[in-house]
Protein backbone atom coordinates (compact mmCIF):
# COMPACT_ATOMS: atom_id res chain seq x y z
CA UNK A 1 0.00 0.00 0.00
CA UNK A 2 1.27 3.42 -1.06
CA UNK A 3 1.27 5.44 2.27
CA UNK A 4 2.61 9.16 2.08
CA UNK A 5 5.50 10.07 4.64
CA UNK A 6 3.24 11.92 6.87
CA UNK A 7 0.79 8.85 6.98
CA UNK A 8 4.23 6.64 8.01
CA UNK A 9 4.84 9.50 11.34
CA UNK A 10 1.30 9.26 12.41
CA UNK A 11 1.49 5.58 12.44
CA UNK A 12 4.60 4.95 13.82
CA UNK A 13 3.45 7.78 16.65
CA UNK A 14 0.37 6.27 17.11
CA UNK A 15 2.39 2.93 18.99
CA UNK A 16 3.74 5.31 21.06
CA UNK A 17 0.59 7.09 22.84
CA UNK A 18 0.03 5.31 26.13
CA UNK A 19 -3.25 3.54 26.06
CA UNK A 20 -5.16 5.26 28.30
CA UNK A 21 -4.54 8.43 26.39
CA UNK A 22 -6.79 9.75 23.57
CA UNK A 23 -4.30 10.07 20.55
CA UNK A 24 -6.42 12.88 18.90
CA UNK A 25 -10.03 13.58 18.71
CA UNK A 26 -13.56 13.27 19.41
CA UNK A 27 -14.81 12.42 16.54
CA UNK A 28 -11.85 9.70 15.25
CA UNK A 29 -14.46 6.58 14.81
CA UNK A 30 -17.61 6.92 13.30
CA UNK A 31 -19.99 4.13 14.65
CA UNK A 32 -22.67 2.27 12.29
CA UNK A 33 -25.54 0.45 13.16
CA UNK A 34 -27.68 -2.01 12.69
CA UNK A 35 -30.85 -3.58 14.45
CA UNK A 36 -30.39 -7.47 14.10
CA UNK A 37 -33.09 -8.03 16.24
CA UNK A 38 -35.45 -4.58 14.94
CA UNK A 39 -38.61 -6.91 15.10
CA UNK A 40 -38.75 -7.69 18.25
CA UNK A 41 -38.18 -4.76 20.35
CA UNK A 42 -39.97 -6.10 23.64
CA UNK A 43 -38.47 -9.91 24.24
CA UNK A 44 -35.66 -10.49 26.03
CA UNK A 45 -32.86 -10.02 23.67
CA UNK A 46 -31.23 -6.76 22.01
CA UNK A 47 -28.87 -8.03 19.00
CA UNK A 48 -27.04 -5.50 17.55
CA UNK A 49 -24.75 -4.85 14.85
CA UNK A 50 -21.73 -2.80 14.94
CA UNK A 51 -19.08 -1.57 12.46
CA UNK A 52 -16.31 1.16 12.96
CA UNK A 53 -14.93 3.65 10.06
CA UNK A 54 -11.59 4.80 11.29
CA UNK A 55 -11.74 8.47 10.09
CA UNK A 56 -8.26 9.94 11.11
CA UNK A 57 -5.47 9.59 8.50
CA UNK A 58 -3.85 7.26 11.38
CA UNK A 59 -3.62 3.09 11.38
CA UNK A 60 -4.94 2.99 14.50
CA UNK A 61 -4.78 -0.12 17.21
CA UNK A 62 -8.38 -1.77 17.80
CA UNK A 63 -6.66 -2.14 21.36
CA UNK A 64 -6.35 0.95 22.34
CA UNK A 65 -10.18 1.83 22.20
CA UNK A 66 -13.51 0.46 23.74
CA UNK A 67 -17.08 0.15 22.06
CA UNK A 68 -20.31 1.82 24.59
CA UNK A 69 -24.33 0.08 24.03
CA UNK A 70 -26.52 2.31 26.57
CA UNK A 71 -29.61 0.83 27.39
CA UNK A 72 -31.86 0.44 30.34
CA UNK A 73 -32.12 -3.11 32.06
CA UNK A 74 -35.93 -2.66 32.81
CA UNK A 75 -35.60 -4.13 36.30
CA UNK A 76 -33.93 -7.36 34.55
CA UNK A 77 -31.38 -9.18 37.50
CA UNK A 78 -29.30 -10.79 34.48
CA UNK A 79 -27.17 -8.48 32.28
CA UNK A 80 -25.21 -11.32 29.65
CA UNK A 81 -23.24 -9.91 26.56
CA UNK A 82 -21.96 -11.98 24.16
CA UNK A 83 -20.58 -11.67 20.87
CA UNK A 84 -22.62 -13.89 18.33
CA UNK A 85 -20.28 -13.17 14.98
CA UNK A 86 -17.12 -11.12 14.44
CA UNK A 87 -14.94 -12.70 11.64
CA UNK A 88 -15.44 -16.14 12.86
CA UNK A 89 -18.18 -17.68 14.63
CA UNK A 90 -15.81 -17.84 17.73
CA UNK A 91 -15.05 -14.10 17.67
CA UNK A 92 -10.92 -13.73 18.54
CA UNK A 93 -10.15 -10.81 19.63
CA UNK A 94 -13.02 -9.48 21.79
CA UNK A 95 -13.87 -9.20 25.28
CA UNK A 96 -16.98 -8.02 26.77
CA UNK A 97 -18.13 -6.56 29.95
CA UNK A 98 -21.34 -4.48 31.58
CA UNK A 99 -20.93 -1.54 33.63
CA UNK A 100 -23.69 0.64 35.56
CA UNK A 101 -24.34 4.62 35.24
CA UNK A 102 -27.47 6.89 36.07
CA UNK A 103 -27.67 8.34 32.74
CA UNK A 104 -30.51 9.31 30.81
CA UNK A 105 -32.06 6.35 28.78
CA UNK A 106 -29.29 4.30 30.32
CA UNK A 107 -28.59 2.04 33.44
CA UNK A 108 -26.40 -0.03 31.89
CA UNK A 109 -23.62 -0.58 29.43
CA UNK A 110 -21.94 -3.01 27.35
CA UNK A 111 -18.12 -2.35 26.63
CA UNK A 112 -16.53 -4.30 23.79
CA UNK A 113 -13.09 -4.31 23.89
CA UNK A 114 -10.43 -5.47 21.83
CA UNK A 115 -7.18 -7.47 21.96
CA UNK A 116 -3.95 -6.75 20.57
CA UNK A 117 -4.81 -9.89 18.16
CA UNK A 118 -8.09 -7.77 16.48
CA UNK A 119 -5.71 -5.49 14.84
CA UNK A 120 -5.61 -2.30 13.76
CA UNK A 121 -7.65 0.07 11.60
CA UNK A 122 -6.22 1.73 8.50
CA UNK A 123 -6.94 4.93 7.32
CA UNK A 124 -10.45 5.27 6.34
CA UNK A 125 -10.92 1.65 6.68
CA UNK A 126 -14.37 0.05 8.14
CA UNK A 127 -14.38 -3.18 10.45
CA UNK A 128 -16.32 -5.95 9.45
CA UNK A 129 -19.75 -5.85 11.59
CA UNK A 130 -19.41 -6.89 15.57
CA UNK A 131 -22.93 -9.24 16.03
CA UNK A 132 -23.37 -8.05 19.52
CA UNK A 133 -26.25 -9.82 21.81
CA UNK A 134 -27.29 -9.17 25.31
CA UNK A 135 -29.49 -11.27 26.94
CA UNK A 136 -31.46 -10.81 30.20
CA UNK A 137 -31.68 -14.16 31.66
CA UNK A 138 -34.83 -14.78 29.91
CA UNK A 139 -36.91 -11.79 31.19
CA UNK A 140 -37.99 -9.12 28.63
CA UNK A 141 -37.15 -5.88 28.00
CA UNK A 142 -38.36 -2.67 26.54
CA UNK A 143 -35.80 -2.32 24.32
CA UNK A 144 -37.54 1.64 22.46
CA UNK A 145 -36.14 3.54 25.97
CA UNK A 146 -32.90 2.37 25.28
CA UNK A 147 -30.30 5.32 24.86
CA UNK A 148 -28.19 3.04 21.73
CA UNK A 149 -31.55 1.38 20.42
CA UNK A 150 -32.41 2.41 17.10
CA UNK A 151 -34.85 0.30 14.25
CA UNK A 152 -32.53 0.70 10.79
CA UNK A 153 -32.60 -2.71 9.44
CA UNK A 154 -29.46 -1.45 7.26
CA UNK A 155 -26.27 0.10 8.43
CA UNK A 156 -26.27 3.35 9.12
CA UNK A 157 -23.99 6.16 11.22
CA UNK A 158 -25.16 6.09 14.33
CA UNK A 159 -24.05 8.49 17.46
CA UNK A 160 -25.68 6.92 19.94
CA UNK A 161 -23.05 4.02 20.43
CA UNK A 162 -19.94 5.25 21.65
CA UNK A 163 -16.34 4.60 21.16
CA UNK A 164 -13.51 5.53 24.07
CA UNK A 165 -9.99 5.56 25.40
CA UNK A 166 -9.51 2.23 26.33
CA UNK A 167 -9.33 1.84 30.52
CA UNK A 168 -11.75 5.21 30.32
CA UNK A 169 -14.62 6.41 32.78
CA UNK A 170 -17.98 5.00 31.83
CA UNK A 171 -18.45 8.42 29.55
CA UNK A 172 -15.42 9.78 29.44
CA UNK A 173 -11.98 9.63 26.46
CA UNK A 174 -14.65 10.15 23.99
CA UNK A 175 -13.26 8.98 20.65
CA UNK A 176 -16.24 8.63 18.67
CA UNK A 177 -20.52 9.01 19.08
CA UNK A 178 -21.80 10.73 21.78
CA UNK A 179 -22.24 8.78 25.32
CA UNK A 180 -26.15 9.49 26.88
CA UNK A 181 -26.15 12.67 29.30
CA UNK A 182 -26.42 12.85 32.54
CA UNK A 183 -24.08 11.69 36.15
CA UNK A 184 -22.52 8.10 35.84
CA UNK A 185 -22.73 6.04 39.51
CA UNK A 186 -20.06 6.21 41.34
CA UNK A 187 -18.29 3.19 42.58
CA UNK A 188 -19.06 3.04 46.44
CA UNK A 189 -16.79 3.94 48.99
CA UNK A 190 -14.39 1.71 49.85
CA UNK A 191 -13.29 1.75 54.06
CA UNK A 192 -10.84 -0.94 53.67
CA UNK A 193 -9.05 -2.92 51.33
CA UNK A 194 -6.26 -5.10 50.59
CA UNK A 195 -3.96 -5.19 47.35
CA UNK A 196 -0.91 -6.78 45.92
CA UNK A 197 0.42 -6.04 42.47
CA UNK A 198 3.13 -8.97 42.93
CA UNK A 199 5.98 -6.23 41.77
CA UNK A 200 8.42 -8.17 44.63
CA UNK A 201 12.13 -8.88 43.30
CA UNK A 202 11.33 -12.62 43.92
CA UNK A 203 9.85 -14.83 46.91
CA UNK A 204 13.14 -13.94 48.89
CA UNK A 205 11.53 -10.21 48.81
CA UNK A 206 10.94 -9.65 52.50
CA UNK A 207 7.24 -7.49 51.63
CA UNK A 208 6.29 -10.88 50.06
CA UNK A 209 7.10 -12.91 52.87
CA UNK A 210 5.12 -10.82 55.20
CA UNK A 211 1.81 -11.00 52.98
CA UNK A 212 2.45 -14.47 51.72
CA UNK A 213 3.18 -18.37 52.70
CA UNK A 214 4.72 -20.73 50.31
CA UNK A 215 3.55 -24.34 51.00
CA UNK A 216 6.42 -26.98 51.60
CA UNK A 217 4.23 -29.54 53.42
CA UNK A 218 3.05 -32.74 52.63
CA UNK A 219 -0.78 -33.70 51.65
CA UNK A 220 -3.78 -32.62 49.50
CA UNK A 221 -5.15 -32.32 47.30
CA UNK A 222 -4.10 -33.55 44.38
CA UNK A 223 -1.70 -36.46 43.55
CA UNK A 224 -0.65 -38.43 46.67
CA UNK A 225 3.01 -38.15 47.73
CA UNK A 226 3.89 -35.05 45.10
CA UNK A 227 5.65 -32.57 46.42
CA UNK A 228 4.66 -29.06 47.21
CA UNK A 229 7.93 -26.83 45.99
CA UNK A 230 8.94 -23.15 46.87
CA UNK A 231 10.73 -23.36 43.56
CA UNK A 232 7.77 -23.93 41.42
CA UNK A 233 6.87 -20.13 42.73
CA UNK A 234 8.73 -17.18 41.27
CA UNK A 235 8.36 -13.40 40.20
CA UNK A 236 8.51 -12.79 36.41
CA UNK A 237 8.21 -9.75 34.17
CA UNK A 238 6.16 -8.77 31.57
CA UNK A 239 7.24 -5.80 29.84
CA UNK A 240 7.14 -3.12 32.92
CA UNK A 241 4.76 -5.38 34.82
CA UNK A 242 5.45 -7.75 37.57
CA UNK A 243 3.73 -11.11 37.80
CA UNK A 244 3.80 -14.29 39.98
CA UNK A 245 4.20 -17.73 38.49
CA UNK A 246 3.20 -20.59 39.75
CA UNK A 247 4.64 -24.12 38.25
CA UNK A 248 3.50 -27.40 38.73
CA UNK A 249 5.65 -30.29 37.49
CA UNK A 250 5.58 -34.09 36.18
CA UNK A 251 7.54 -36.66 34.49
CA UNK A 252 4.98 -39.09 34.85
CA UNK A 253 5.21 -40.29 37.99
CA UNK A 254 4.14 -39.67 41.45
CA UNK A 255 8.15 -38.79 42.84
CA UNK A 256 8.43 -36.71 39.63
CA UNK A 257 5.60 -34.94 40.81
CA UNK A 258 5.49 -31.11 42.35
CA UNK A 259 2.82 -28.79 43.19
CA UNK A 260 2.56 -25.43 44.10
CA UNK A 261 0.67 -22.75 46.30
CA UNK A 262 0.39 -19.02 48.16
CA UNK A 263 -1.61 -18.63 50.44
CA UNK A 264 -2.26 -15.39 52.64
CA UNK A 265 -0.41 -15.05 56.07
CA UNK A 266 -3.89 -13.40 56.60
CA UNK A 267 -7.39 -14.94 57.78
CA UNK A 268 -9.42 -12.00 57.68
CA UNK A 269 -10.96 -12.08 54.61
CA UNK A 270 -14.90 -12.74 55.20
CA UNK A 271 -17.61 -10.59 52.84
CA UNK A 272 -16.42 -8.41 49.94
CA UNK A 273 -15.19 -8.27 46.86
CA UNK A 274 -12.41 -10.27 46.14
CA UNK A 275 -10.90 -10.11 42.50
CA UNK A 276 -7.49 -11.23 40.78
CA UNK A 277 -6.12 -10.74 37.00
CA UNK A 278 -5.28 -13.91 36.45
CA UNK A 279 -3.21 -15.54 33.03
CA UNK A 280 -4.10 -18.95 32.40
CA UNK A 281 -1.97 -21.20 29.87
CA UNK A 282 -3.06 -23.96 27.98
CA UNK A 283 0.12 -24.83 26.66
CA UNK A 284 2.97 -26.24 29.36
CA UNK A 285 5.85 -23.57 29.70
CA UNK A 286 8.03 -26.76 28.68
CA UNK A 287 7.51 -29.68 27.46
CA UNK A 288 5.03 -31.43 26.13
CA UNK A 289 0.85 -30.99 26.60
CA UNK A 290 -0.20 -34.43 27.60
CA UNK A 291 -3.61 -34.21 27.75
CA UNK A 292 -3.84 -37.43 30.38
CA UNK A 293 -1.95 -34.88 32.52
CA UNK A 294 -5.13 -33.76 34.89
CA UNK A 295 -4.36 -30.53 36.41
CA UNK A 296 -6.20 -27.17 37.75
CA UNK A 297 -4.87 -23.91 38.01
CA UNK A 298 -6.74 -21.47 40.52
CA UNK A 299 -8.07 -18.36 42.49
CA UNK A 300 -9.77 -19.41 45.65
CA UNK A 301 -10.40 -18.33 49.38
CA UNK A 302 -10.47 -20.92 51.96
CA UNK A 303 -10.90 -21.02 55.97
CA UNK A 304 -9.02 -24.27 57.34
CA UNK A 305 -9.76 -27.00 56.11
CA UNK A 306 -11.26 -28.94 59.46
CA UNK A 307 -13.02 -25.80 60.51
CA UNK A 308 -16.39 -26.70 61.87
CA UNK A 309 -17.07 -23.64 60.14
CA UNK A 310 -15.46 -24.46 56.43
CA UNK A 311 -16.04 -22.47 53.49
CA UNK A 312 -14.55 -22.42 50.24
CA UNK A 313 -15.69 -20.25 46.58
CA UNK A 314 -13.41 -21.61 44.16
CA UNK A 315 -12.38 -20.32 40.34
CA UNK A 316 -11.06 -23.82 39.26
CA UNK A 317 -9.52 -24.06 35.42
CA UNK A 318 -8.76 -27.43 34.24
CA UNK A 319 -6.86 -27.06 30.53
CA UNK A 320 -7.28 -30.50 30.11
CA UNK A 321 -10.01 -31.09 31.58
CA UNK A 322 -10.98 -33.82 33.58
CA UNK A 323 -13.49 -34.55 36.63
CA UNK A 324 -15.37 -36.21 34.08
CA UNK A 325 -14.85 -33.40 31.45
CA UNK A 326 -12.69 -35.63 29.36
CA UNK A 327 -9.80 -33.50 27.53
CA UNK A 328 -12.46 -30.54 27.08
CA UNK A 329 -10.58 -27.51 28.98
CA UNK A 330 -13.01 -26.16 31.79
CA UNK A 331 -13.21 -23.61 34.29
CA UNK A 332 -15.71 -24.76 37.42
CA UNK A 333 -16.56 -22.22 40.32
CA UNK A 334 -17.85 -23.48 43.11
CA UNK A 335 -18.95 -22.83 47.09
CA UNK A 336 -18.39 -25.18 49.74
CA UNK A 337 -20.26 -25.22 53.50
CA UNK A 338 -18.95 -27.62 56.11
CA UNK A 339 -22.48 -29.08 56.25
CA UNK A 340 -24.14 -29.21 52.99
CA UNK A 341 -22.56 -32.14 50.74
CA UNK A 342 -23.55 -30.80 47.47
CA UNK A 343 -21.99 -28.22 46.63
CA UNK A 344 -22.87 -25.88 43.89
CA UNK A 345 -20.73 -25.66 40.98
CA UNK A 346 -21.30 -23.84 37.34
CA UNK A 347 -18.93 -25.63 34.91
CA UNK A 348 -17.73 -23.53 31.47
CA UNK A 349 -16.86 -25.61 29.29
CA UNK A 350 -14.26 -24.23 26.93
CA UNK A 351 -10.90 -22.52 27.05
CA UNK A 352 -10.07 -19.64 29.34
CA UNK A 353 -6.36 -18.94 27.81
CA UNK A 354 -4.76 -15.96 28.62
CA UNK A 355 -5.15 -12.81 31.12
CA UNK A 356 -9.01 -13.57 32.62
CA UNK A 357 -9.81 -10.74 35.29
CA UNK A 358 -12.12 -12.59 38.04
CA UNK A 359 -14.38 -11.15 40.14
CA UNK A 360 -16.55 -12.58 43.12
CA UNK A 361 -18.72 -10.77 45.55
CA UNK A 362 -19.04 -13.38 48.89
CA UNK A 363 -22.46 -10.87 50.60
CA UNK A 364 -24.18 -12.80 53.79
CA UNK A 365 -26.25 -13.49 51.29
CA UNK A 366 -24.74 -16.05 49.14
CA UNK A 367 -21.75 -15.87 46.43
CA UNK A 368 -21.61 -14.40 42.86
CA UNK A 369 -19.03 -15.02 40.43
CA UNK A 370 -17.76 -13.10 37.58
CA UNK A 371 -15.11 -13.53 34.67
CA UNK A 372 -14.49 -10.14 32.39
CA UNK A 373 -17.12 -8.53 33.90
CA UNK A 374 -19.54 -11.52 32.86
CA UNK A 375 -21.69 -13.35 35.85
CA UNK A 376 -21.51 -16.97 35.68
CA UNK A 377 -22.60 -18.40 38.51
CA UNK A 378 -24.45 -17.46 41.78
CA UNK A 379 -24.96 -19.72 44.99
CA UNK A 380 -26.96 -19.34 47.75
CA UNK A 381 -26.65 -17.89 51.58
CA UNK A 382 -25.98 -21.49 52.40
CA UNK A 383 -22.85 -21.06 51.16
CA UNK A 384 -21.66 -17.15 52.53
CA UNK A 385 -18.67 -18.15 54.68
CA UNK A 386 -19.10 -18.33 58.68
CA UNK A 387 -15.74 -17.24 59.30
CA UNK A 388 -12.74 -15.31 57.80
CA UNK A 389 -10.89 -16.73 55.16
CA UNK A 390 -7.36 -17.08 53.38
CA UNK A 391 -6.54 -16.05 49.62
CA UNK A 392 -4.97 -18.94 48.04
CA UNK A 393 -3.68 -19.21 44.54
CA UNK A 394 -2.65 -23.45 43.89
CA UNK A 395 -1.54 -25.67 40.85
CA UNK A 396 -1.83 -29.44 41.53
CA UNK A 397 -2.54 -32.61 39.65
CA UNK A 398 -5.84 -34.44 39.76
CA UNK A 399 -4.18 -37.38 37.91
CA UNK A 400 -1.05 -38.34 35.54
CA UNK A 401 -0.60 -38.88 32.28
CA UNK A 402 1.71 -41.89 33.84
CA UNK A 403 3.00 -43.48 30.30
CA UNK A 404 4.77 -40.53 28.78
CA UNK A 405 8.05 -40.19 31.13
CA UNK A 406 9.00 -37.06 29.18
CA UNK A 407 9.55 -33.90 32.04
CA UNK A 408 6.70 -31.18 31.37
CA UNK A 409 5.89 -28.17 33.31
CA UNK A 410 2.55 -26.22 33.50
CA UNK A 411 1.95 -22.66 34.97
CA UNK A 412 -0.21 -19.71 35.65
CA UNK A 413 0.71 -16.52 36.33
CA UNK A 414 -1.01 -13.71 38.71
CA UNK A 415 -0.89 -10.23 37.85
CA UNK A 416 -2.22 -8.50 40.86
CA UNK A 417 -5.13 -10.02 43.69
CA UNK A 418 -7.49 -7.20 44.68
CA UNK A 419 -10.02 -6.96 48.04
CA UNK A 420 -12.63 -4.51 49.11
CA UNK A 421 -14.30 -5.58 52.74
CA UNK A 422 -17.83 -5.20 52.89
CA UNK A 423 -17.86 -3.32 49.56
CA UNK A 424 -19.13 -4.62 46.42
CA UNK A 425 -17.20 -3.33 42.82
CA UNK A 426 -18.34 -4.36 39.53
CA UNK A 427 -14.76 -5.35 37.21
CA UNK A 428 -14.64 -1.49 36.14
CA UNK A 429 -14.45 -0.58 39.41
CA UNK A 430 -12.32 -2.75 40.29
CA UNK A 431 -9.73 -2.13 37.57
CA UNK A 432 -10.36 1.30 38.29
CA UNK A 433 -9.03 1.37 41.66
CA UNK A 434 -6.11 -1.08 40.17
CA UNK A 435 -5.09 1.61 37.89
CA UNK A 436 -5.81 4.32 40.80
CA UNK A 437 -3.21 2.28 42.90
CA UNK A 438 -0.93 1.96 40.47
CA UNK A 439 -1.31 5.92 39.49
CA UNK A 440 -0.34 6.14 42.91
CA UNK A 441 2.60 4.28 42.67
CA UNK A 442 1.33 1.59 45.54
CA UNK A 443 2.47 -1.55 44.56
CA UNK A 444 0.65 -3.18 47.96
CA UNK A 445 -1.68 -2.07 50.07
CA UNK A 446 -3.27 -3.76 53.40
CA UNK A 447 -5.92 -1.70 55.47
CA UNK A 448 -8.22 -4.76 56.05
CA UNK A 449 -8.28 -5.01 60.13
CA1 LIG B 1 -35.23 -7.64 20.95
CA1 LIG C 1 -34.72 -0.82 28.07
CA1 LIG D 1 1.55 -7.04 38.57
Amino acid sequence: MKMTWKQGLLAALSLSVPLSESFAGTADFTVQYQNYNAATPNDSIIEAGVQLRNNTSATLPLSSIVVRYWFTKNGATAVTPACWWWTTASCPGISLTTGSVSATNADQYVEIRFASTAGSLAPGATTVPIDLGITFGGANVNETDDYSYGNQTSFADWSRISVHDVGSAPTAGVRGGTPPSGGTVPPPTVSAEFFDDFTYTGTGDAAFSQLWTVRTYAGGPGVAGATWSAGNVSMVSEGSNRLMRLQTSTNGSVAGTSHSEVISKAQKFKFGTYSARLKFRDTPLSGTRVFADKYVQTFFVITPYNSPSYSEQDFEYLPNGGWGQGNTPTMFLTSFDRNVTASPSARLSYSHDGWRTLVLHVTPSGNTYFIDGVQHASHSAQFAPLINQFLDFQMWFIELGTANGTPRTYFQEVDWVYFAKDTYLDTNAVNAKVTSLRSASVPRKDTVP
